[in-house]
């Protein structure tokens, strides 16, 4: 026996993007049901985003959730670009006038947690076979199965925020959907420690070795990556092996680099993608539903959150009558996401090893380096697309 919810949005996807999006319909008003194929606990272990634009902070003090942000979060006024042992501070507070701050997605996904779980927002977790219907309509609707019991979702929209692998992209019929995606030949390896990080701020660093970062999470935890293959086994580095690795990359500032115990290890392969539209009838796709940006400028949990400040206000004016943003969603959505897609491929492009770059393509690397090392106006755009864009 078939069991029938009705609820105005139906989100498919309890992520960052899932969860901001029924925060902010409900503080408008508008209920909302979210699925999600995982429980609460394993979403909240996922390790992924160390650092939010100036904009994902203000879209979560918009929700309500930014009290231990404020109280936990670390800002940070600007970061080290270092090339073959030479450094440039990119300094975006004098460049912007505005910083970023450190605070985990881990932190940030148990923070909108908190607040749906005591707002009462009703959530399905462990639920399988997510299939959706009639989006054509102006009454799709979802089904599924939750404990075994099969489930229909009757709803006005459906909001995608299901991550790469979800259903919901898949919904767009193959000979409307395009996608477009630049696979980069190689993968960053993270490692979490709990000892003090090595530098007060971030440092991107292209070593003839390879790529390597240095983040952090708090003043006594730190986060480090370092470029590995990009079908590198994690069984290939032990602790040891990376820290050496990671100190030859860094060069003199880690002289002072506190290792350990790492406490999380693991390999993520980078790439660029971008699924158009990204509204189909009365589904939306917000977040990595609709696109993946390489993690090298921090934009992926970012330009989610500024998908979905898109997509809530475009919800939020359709059921108060104005049409005309929900309307123009995809189009003013992926303009932005394109321009982010741009800077996350070009500092990807600038800071890494490829394995077949030509003797010019290196020197084309060290040349934008010193340019931006010498030119303000050359720092500036760093800086302002590092900090976040304009929402639109
Ligand atoms: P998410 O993928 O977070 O959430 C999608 C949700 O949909 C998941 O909970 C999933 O269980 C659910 N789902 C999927 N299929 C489903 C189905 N069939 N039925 C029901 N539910 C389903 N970004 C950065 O800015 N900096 C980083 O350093 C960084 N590192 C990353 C490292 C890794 C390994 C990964 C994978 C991503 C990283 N990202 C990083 C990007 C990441 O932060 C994403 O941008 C962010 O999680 C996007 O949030 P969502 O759009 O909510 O998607
Ligand atoms: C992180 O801290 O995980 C992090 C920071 C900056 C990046 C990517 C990852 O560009």
């Amino acid at each position: 026996m078939t069991k029938t919810i009705r609820t105005q949005v139906c989100i498919v996807g309890s992520g960052p993007s899932g969860l901001l999006l029924s925060q902010l319909l409900a503080n408008a008003g508008i209920d909302s049901i979210v699925l999600d194929r995982r429980d609460r606990a394993y979403i909240e272990s996922r390790i992924r985003a160390g650092v939010l634009e100036q904009g994902t902070v203000t879209a979560l003090e918009d929700a309500g959730v930014a009290d231990r942000l404020h109280r936990e979060g670390l800002k940070h006024e600007g970061f080290d670009l270092a090339f073959d042992g030479d450094r440039h501070r990119i300094d975006i507070a004098a460049l912007t006038g505005k910083t970023v701050t450190v605070y985990g997605q881990t932190e940030v996904t148990k923070d909108l947690f908190d607040s749906r779980f005591a707002q009462g927002q009703p959530f399905l977790f462990s639920v399988a076979d997510v299939a959706l219907h009639d989006l054509k309509t102006d009454a799709p609707h979802a089904t599924l199965t939750h404990d075994g019991q099969p489930i229909r979702i009757d709803c006005d929209w459906i909001a995608g925020c299901d991550g790469f692998h979800g259903p919901c992209r898949q919904s767009i019929p193959s000979d409307v959907l395009q996608t477009y995606e630049r696979v980069y030949p190689f993968g960053w390896l993270g490692v979490m420690v709990e000892q003090p990080p090595v530098s007060h701020e971030l440092i991107y660093a292209n070593h003839a070795r390879g790529f390597a970062l240095a983040s952090q999470r708090s003043q006594t935890r730190s986060r480090y990556y370092v470029q590995c293959d990009l079908n590198d086994d994690i069984a290939n580095w032990s602790d040891d092996r990376f820290w050496e690795e990671l100190k030859l990359r860094l060069g003199p500032v880690a002289d002072d680099l506190q290792t350990g115990e790492s406490f999380e290890k693991s390999i993520a392969p980078l790439r660029s993608f971008v699924a158009e539209p990204m509204r189909y009838g009365r589904m939306c796709l917000a977040g990595d539903a609709a696109h993946i940006v390489p993690p090298t400028g921090a934009k992926g949990l970012n330009l989610a959150v500024a998908d979905i400040r898109l997509l809530s206000r475009a919800l939020i004016a359709h059921y108060g009558g104005n049409g005309t943003h929900i309307d123009t969603y995809s189009e003013t959505v992926l303009r932005r996401v394109w321009k982010v897609e741009r800077f996350s491929w070009q500092l990807s492009t600038l800071m890494h090893q490829f394995p077949d770059a030509s003797p010019f393509e290196k020197r084309m690397q060290r040349a934008e380096f010193d340019y931006i090392a010498s030119s303000e106006a050359a720092s500036r755009t760093i800086a302002e697309n590092y900090v976040g864009l304009p929402l639109d």
